[in-house]
């Protein structure tokens, strides 16, 4: 009687682990929207009149991830371009998307990778901070929308790091 006791108690005890064990991976993918770090997020100040605006901005992804999107109100859309020189001719095209890869810091910077504001509805002026959404892609099919803001620069001091 004793024994039988003991034994109904271990498989009770070995049912509750498994339960636990298989309720586990499921808490994770609940939570697998991706963390990226924001850094140093800024725009370039613009002239009165000019129409296109640049943000730059480091980020490091905890997991695979993507950038696949951008928007901001003060500006029609925000597009992903890259920028390079070939053959002394510098040229933009348009980035569907932008690898972050995990653990990595990928960095927009000038005359690299940046966020194109297209249709500026106002001039950026130095120390104006410019909200900015981020669609971010995980491994998986959803999508988070990272909030920032980029501080407005004016063009002298990113021509002091622009090589
Ligand atoms: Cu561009």
């Amino acid at each position: 009687m004793t024994e039988f006791k003991r034994t109904s108690k271990t498989l009770r005890a070995l049912c509750v682990l498994t339960a636990a064990a298989l309720a586990a991976p499921l808490v994770h993918a609940q939570s697998t929207a991706p963390s990226v770090k924001v850094e140093n997020a800024w725009a370039r100040a613009t002239a009165p009149g000019q129409k296109t605006g640049s943000v730059y901005v480091d980020l490091t992804s905890a997991s695979n991830a993507a950038l696949v999107a951008a928007g901001s109100p003060v500006a029609e859309r925000a597009e992903l371009h890259s920028m390079s020189t070939e053959g002394g001719v510098m040229r933009m095209r348009a980035l569907p998307r932008l690898e972050l890869p995990a653990g990595q810091t990928v960095k927009l910077a000038p005359g690299g990778i940046h966020v194109m504001l297209v249709d500026l509805k106002q001039p950026l002026k130095p120390g104006d901070k410019v909200p900015l959404t981020l669609s971010v892609q995980s491994s998986g099919t959803s999508l988070t929308t990272l909030k920032i803001e980029a501080e407005v620069r004016a063009n002298g001091s990113a021509a002091a790091h622009n090589h």
